[in-house]
């Protein structure tokens, strides 16, 4: 009787909450991809003028519902000196998006020793990794297919964890649904490995 009653409490009162780390150099697009999503996925939502946003030196909190769930987004400052910062929320999170700059190409291998830094982190063992080749409208960008094959050669590292590279622009909102619908399958998936936070409905 009881777990009926609180499964019906649940079920009414309450939504899971999964933490989703955004990380990435600075100026790969975290701030403005995490705008973007916040337009696309909230009904009314005014955002700010993307071309308004500044470097992160703290950390942007945005939440989104989608498929009976909420995603808590975590959007870190990309900067040297702040990345160590990074591994505080990991054992917190169920799901990291890391962001490239495909038109960077100077930065990419920089990019890549601070994701096989992040990905060899004990406290993120099984998280699943959504990789964004990002700002693909601009011309003569690093493909997909090309940062796929460089971050490829960390699988050693990924392991066994969902991955998957996605081409996105932010900036435009091309590409954000697919990766984002991606993920709220995955961590409902691996709700015995890292449950949700329960929260209640406000
Ligand atoms: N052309 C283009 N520019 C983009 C895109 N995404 C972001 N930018 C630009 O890249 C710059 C950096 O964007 P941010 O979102 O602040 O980058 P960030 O990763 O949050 O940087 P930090 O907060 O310093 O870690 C800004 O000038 C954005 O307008 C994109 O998809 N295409
Ligand atoms: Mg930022």
């Amino acid at each position: 009787m009881y777990t009926l009653f609180s499964g019906l409490w649940k079920y009414m009162f309450q939504k899971d909450e999964y933490n989703v780390l955004i990380l990435g150099l600075d100026n790969a697009g975290k701030t403005t991809y995490l705008e973007q999503t916040k337009m696309k996925f909230t009904k009314n939502y005014q955002g700010m003028s993307l071309n308004k946003i500044t470097t992160t030196v703290g950390l942007n909190i945005g939440t989104i519902t989608i498929g009976g769930v909420k995603l808590k987004f975590w959007d870190l400052g990309g900067q040297e000196e702040l990345q160590s910062l990074w591994d505080k929320y990991y054992a917190e999170s169920h799901a990291v998006i890391y962001v490239v700059d495909s038109s960077d190409k100077e930065r990419i291998d920089e990019s890549k020793d601070a994701f096989d830094k992040m990905i060899v982190n004990d406290s993120l063992k099984d998280v699943p990794l959504l990789l964004l080749a990002n700002k693909q409208d601009l011309p003569e960008v690093v493909t997909v297919g090309t940062i796929k094959s460089v971050f490829y050669g960390s699988s050693d590292l990924i392991g066994q964890r969902d991955c998957r590279v996605n081409g996105v622009s932010a900036l435009k909102g091309d590409g954000i649904n697919d990766g984002i619908e991606w993920i709220v399958d995955c961590v409902k998936r691996n709700n015995f490995v890292r449950p949700p936070v329960q929260k209640d409905i406000t």
